[in-house]
């Protein structure tokens, strides 16, 4: 495979887990998802994982799996090589997934003793890629199998914290989030 081929595959792959911890960021607020509650003395999951934007976050990223697999032949055609179609479980899977790692990542920064916004180098980056990709698998197997060869796989762990790290500096210039990372 081309690297251009395989690194177009793994973006647009790979865009239903990345969209909802954007959205997340621009819907969050209101009721957490921990209610409040503690474990110990530190909260189970924090402020910082709310109903309504993991629920946005999940329905940003269905709906743009709906659109490129519209347009994935389309887009295909002019590029002269394939690009996925999401099938409805892989884009549960890459949608979920992202939030699902999302949250347990703050799981373990609340029992690390980190502070709600607190960096966790390496988990913040990665979380959501460690938790889709195997739901994914478990989900549409044969989907996982079409498009995650082991070059796309390589490419979305170097290729995602490079995307994190720019789109999380960006929203924090522009004042979407409170820390850049
Ligand atoms: N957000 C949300 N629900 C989620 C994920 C994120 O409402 N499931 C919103 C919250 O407003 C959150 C913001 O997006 O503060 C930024 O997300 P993130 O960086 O993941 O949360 P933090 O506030 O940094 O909290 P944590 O330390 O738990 O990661
Ligand atoms: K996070
Ligand atoms: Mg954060």
């Amino acid at each position: 495979m081309a690297v251009l081929e395989t690194l177009v595959i793994a973006f647009w792959a790979m865009l239903p887990a990345y969209v909802p911890n954007n959205a997340a960021v621009l819907a969050g607020g209101g009721q957490p998802i921990d209610g409040g509650r503690t474990w110990g003395d530190k909260r189970v999951l924090g402020d910082g994982k709310t109903w309504r934007g993991t629920a946005m976050g999940v329905a940003a990223g269905l709906a743009l799996a709906a659109v490129l697999t519209v347009i994935a032949g389309d887009v295909g055609s002019a590029l002269g090589f394939d690009v996925p179609a999401f099938t409805p479980l892989a884009a549960l899977g890459l949608a979920g997934g992202a939030m699902l790692g999302d949250i347990l990542a703050s799981f373990l920064k609340r029992r690390t003793g980190r502070q709600r916004g607190a960096m966790f180098p390496g988990l913040d980056q990665l979380d959501f890629v460690v938790v889709s990709l195997p739901l994914v698998a478990l989900l549409d197997f044969e989907w996982f199998r079409e498009w995650f060869t082991l070059e796309v796989i390589l490419v979305v762990v170097v290729l995602t914290p490079i995307l994190h790290v720019t789109t999380n500096m960006a929203a924090y210039k522009l004042e979407l989030k409170n820390e850049p990372w």
